[in-house]
């Protein structure tokens, strides 16, 4: 594995395309000659390579299971039926490479393979995510080649590719032939390095030079090095340097790498704010000076380092807005093509992340070059989980030649990117001697990165530790309690290492509760800088059902058994990259720009720390209960990075009385000013709204003129009924895996006794005290619930009530928290507003509770048809809502999105109270703040119909009109 860029232009030959392929019941059956030169007959298929082969119809199916393995038997051994793939293709080897070495690169091979070059035996690959390369100068012929390769899906090391994820098989990244001169730039490590201080740079430049069949090295050779600029210029005068050959101080020799190195170079920095990338050319010369091998590979001037417990890029103590990223596909599997990377990112960047752990194995070569590009810092995670074997394989000496391969091909590949901050040993593999064995190897081949890995710290304690295997205290799924604690022994003196955590909010279904709680925490205590949600796609895989429909796919739906079901949708954006709604709390979170109030304006304080904020525009609105009454452009000079300004409040809000009745709210968004890679002109990057005036929200007084509930049609409005149910969301137990949670104790047990109690099949009247009271106005009506939670109920979903409406309504506008769906714990994104959607379908792949709205004083159930209205009016608290087309019954009785169908009639629920999302499906639960305790809860609204003649603009102006 190197670093050196692979062969264009006439040197190389890609291979991808269609191949013939066979499926074996196991490798023992293969017959020798579906690899000889001439193939026997026997059924072929056609199949496309790069591709996985159990999305491609050839008779094997995917199969998904988290931590346990999808056979029984123990390492190293292997079940009987283990799918084996002959792959074959033929190519011409070019008249032009006959003194040339030649090449076989195969991306990436699902579980291990075996390559045949016309009928030879010519080498064996073992790791599935990184490339394999074979020298087959010997076996290949001048014009046409048939090329065979075995593709095995079960192997020994399968056991340590043991993550949470699909397990497909196949030739699943790009393959091809490249021609390598007989003495060759082998490899190029350029290491650049910047001194935050001063601003010099530096930069180190080895070219390892490969003398092939000549044995000792010839003497004479020299490496020629340039450093160029983006724009093409150099930054540097060329530097030749020696190969050193083998003379006679054998003793000293150290290899044939000849060393260039710059000290002065004044360069501009590379950050994931601001990702400039310089060339580094290399050629190898031979004696009489002629050019005899090329090479070039990007770099960036950056430094990396731990101080202290900080975590450091370029001296400044970054935040790590990251997530969890698998290479995935809806349609392809593990295949993914540059621009669905480059899709991935474009969205990641549309909420605020700067950063990738890539869980849990290297991903495509060309990612980093995205990411070099774009700006992302990488956790570049090694290809080793041997979960369902957590303490076993990690201390077998049979595995100890694979721990280092993977790591060291894993560095030897990926060291030039300036993106990749952190090296990580792999995921859930406990902790052995396998890993302080690879974590010594990297430490002595890169020093500029920290290593990170965290069962080193999981199993040996945060603060004092597994030191050996993590430079980082890296947790997954710590409670805020946690994270806050590590960072008092911080504070104290006791720990001494950074906090990122390599996985947290785990985004499965309805989920990333209290994702704004825990950035509270993380900014304002000693040692915490972030973390990696876990994880930025569902993988669902398409499926072609009978009735010739498609549908996104989980676990067991392939009928593969055993499964983890739907544990494996548990993404922030679905399959197809549709962000599911917590991705504006994420967006939120992340956001480059806080606003806050303070005495004299509005202080805008830009975190980022190494530009400033020229490339967005400020606005500001006004919003007085819920309505928006002015905004504005907000005019802000100059924020350099990390620096904080005040600007005066716009006129219309300083003229404001602090005092007095109604809540007041200054929103500030920041938007793009220019089409950018990420977002066109415009996009909202942050936003807050401030509190000018904390007086309760008021609702909007009764229609002058309109309101009779008698001129509805019959049946229009059905009955308020209490309601305590909500389908439950993944986080509050897994409907599909209740053996998972009884037995092995994953995801909340919360579902299982609200079942226990009859919560999702009981009347609500019996599960809470109920009275209602309802008074017939001129002009509606007036409904008062009252819901007694006793003690021996408390944790219920929400207390409510749910009626049902004609569904020619089909627009809603209300004024509260919005746009976007959220929840107690999920809103600090949402601000509150006038906001109008249509009825929304399902955003989650597995259905369950969607849609809720919260701090909402008016909702209007529109027929945009007609225009009519019905409206409710808070008589009371703020209310929390939703209006869709399914029942709590019927999200929680269907198993995948498409099985819903739409009700008969639009399902309303009205909320006095409504639980917390959380994270329990792999993490805390709903904190305590976000529950639903005993005691008695109130929901009180006027109901009213109104015909089009009364324009909301109107009201709207009489509620601005009693401020
Ligand atoms: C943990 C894994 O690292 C990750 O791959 C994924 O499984 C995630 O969490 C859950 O979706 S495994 C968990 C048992 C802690």
């Amino acid at each position: 594995m190197r670093a050196r860029p692979g062969a264009t232009g006439d040197r190389a030959q890609s291979l991808d395309g269609t191949w013939s392929f066979r499926l074996f019941d196991s490798p023992d059956v293969v017959p020798a000659e579906s690899v000889a030169i001439d193939e026997a007959g026997g059924q072929w298929q056609s199949i496309a390579v790069p591709g996985s082969w159990p999305v491609q119809d050839v008779g094997d199916r995917p199969h998904y299971t988290n931590i346990q393995m999808p056979f029984p038997e123990p390492p190293p051994q292997l079940p009987e039926h283990n799918p084996a793939g002959v792959y074959r293709t033929t190519f011409d080897v070019p008249s032009g490479w006959a003194d040339e070495r030649i090449v076989l690169h195969i991306g990436a091979a699902d579980s291990v393979h075996g390559v045949y070059l016309n009928g030879t035996f010519v080498g064996y690959g073992t790791d599935a995510r990184l490339a394999s390369e074979y020298d087959v100068t010997e076996a290949a012929r001048p014009g046409a080649n048939v090329l065979a390769v075995v593709v095995v899906r079960y192997s020994a090391h399968s056991f340590v590719e043991d993550q949470d994820g699909w397990w497909l098989a196949g030739l699943h990244r790009s393959v091809r032939v490249e021609a390598r001169p007989r003495v060759s730039l082998a490899d190029l490590d350029a290491r650049a390095d910047r001194d935050p201080e001063t601003g010099v740079g530096s930069l180190d430049v080895r070219a390892t030079v490969d003398f092939g069949d000549h044995g000792l090295a010839l003497e004479g050779y020299s490496v020629r090095t340039t450093l160029v600029a983006a724009d093409g210029t150099p930054a540097s005068e060329p530097r030749d340097a020696v190969v050193p050959h083998l003379a006679s101080k054998t003793y000293t020799f150290s290899g044939h790498i000849a060393k260039t190195r710059w000290d002065d170079l004044d360069v501009e920095a590379w950050s994931a704010e601001s990702p400039t990338l310089y060339t580094v050319e290399a050629q190898l010369l031979d004696p009489s000076g002629a050019v005899v091998d090329r090479t070039a590979v990007r770099v960036g001037f950056r430094r990396v380092e731990i101080e202290g417990a900080d975590f450091l890029v370029n001296g400044k103590r970054v935040w790590i807005f990251g997530v969890n990223r698998h290479d995935h596909h809806p349609d392809t599997g593990a295949t993914v093509t540059v621009d669905d990377m480059r899709a991935d990112l474009v969205a990641m960047r549309r909420m605020n992340i700067n950063a990738i752990r890539t869980s849990h194995y290297p991903n495509d070569p060309a990612f980093y070059d995205l990411c070099d590009e774009l700006g992302f810092y990488v956790v570049d995670e090694a290809n080793i989980e041997s979960h369902a074997y957590n303490w076993y394989v990690c201390g077998d000496p049979r595995y100890r030649a694979t721990w280092l391969e993977r790591g060291a091909r894993m560095v030897a590949r990926d060291r030039n990117h300036p993106c990749v901050v952190q090296w990580s040993l792999g995921n859930e593999s406990g902790y052995g001697v396998n890993h302080d064995a690879l974590a010594g190897w990297i430490r002595r081949a890169d020093r500029s990165r920290p290593v990170h890995y965290e069962d080193a710290i999981r199993f040996s304690g945060w603060a004092d530790g597994g030191h050996h295997g993590s430079d980082v205290v890296c947790p997954m799924y710590p409670a805020i309690a946690e994270i806050h604690a590590y960072g008092q022994q911080v504070a104290a003196g006791e720990a001494d290492r950074p906090l990122i955590m390599c996985e947290y909010s785990h985004a499965m279904g309805n989920s990333n509760g209290s994702l704004a709680d825990y950035w509270d925490v993380i900014t304002t205590t000693p040692g915490l800088q972030g973390g990696f949600i876990w994880e930025w796609k569902d993988h669902g895989l398409r499926q072609r059902l009978d009735d010739g429909s498609t549908r996104l796919a989980y676990g067991g739906q392939f009928g593969d058994t055993p499964h983890d079901a739907n544990f494996v949708a548990d993404g922030l954006v679905s399959a197809d990259v549709v962000p599911h709604p917590a991705a504006a709390e994420v967006t939120w979170v992340h956001r480059p720009v806080v606003s806050t109030l303070v005495d004299g304006g509005v202080q805008v304080t830009n975190r980022r720390f190494f530009t400033g904020l020229d490339d967005l525009v400020a606005g500001w609105e006004l919003v007085v209960d819920g309505v928006p009454v002015g905004s504005g452009a907000l005019d802000v000079a100059e924020v350099g990075p990390g620096e904080s300004v005040v600007v005066p409040l716009p006129p219309a809000a300083a003229e404001l009385q602090p005092d007095g009745d109604g809540r007041v709210l200054l929103t500030v968004t920041w938007r793009t000013r220019a089409d950018a890679w990420h977002a066109p002109a415009g996009s909202a990057v942050a936003w807050d709204q401030l509190t000018l005036r904390d007086a309760p929200l008021r609702a909007g007084g009764a229609s002058s003129d309109a309101g009779d509930l008698g001129g509805l049609e019959p049946g229009t409005l059905g009955e308020a009924r209490p309601n305590v149910w909500r389908a439950a969301t993944d986080n509050d137990g897994f409907k599909l895996l209740e053996d998972l949670v009884r037995v092995r104790e994953m995801g909340s047990p919360t579902l299982i006794q609200w079942r226990d109690a009859g919560i999702d099949t009981r009347p609500a009247e019996e599960i809470v005290g109920y009275s209602s009271e309802v008074v017939d106005l001129p002009a509606g009506q007036e409904v008062r619930h009252r819901f007694d939670v006793p003690e021996d109920a408390v944790d219920l979903p929400r207390v409510g009530v749910l009626l049902t409406v004609d569904p020619r309504f089909d627009e809603l506008r209300w004024i509260g928290r919005g746009p976007h769906e959220n929840y107690p714990d999920r809103r600090r994104s949402a601000t509150v507003g006038s906001w109008t959607t249509g009825v929304e379908a399902s955003p989650y792949l597995l259905p369950q509770e969607f849609g809720l709205r919260t701090e909402t004083t008016q909702v209007e159930l529109v027929d945009s048809s007609t225009g009519d209205r019905i409206r409710f009016t808070t008589l009371g608290d703020p209310f929390c809502w939703s209006a869709t087309r399914h029942t709590p019954a019927a999200l929680f009785a269907a198993v995948n999105d498409s099985d819903l169908v739409d009700d008969e009639r639009l399902v309303v629920c009205l909320d006095a109270a409504h639980r917390g999302v959380g994270t329990g499906s792999c993490g805390p639960d709903v904190l305590p703040q976000y529950r639903l305790g005993a005691g008695t809860y109130e929901l009180a609204y006027r109901v009213e119909y109104l015909r089009p003649a009364e324009s909301l603009t109107g009201e709207e102006n009489s509620m601005r009109r009693g401020m």
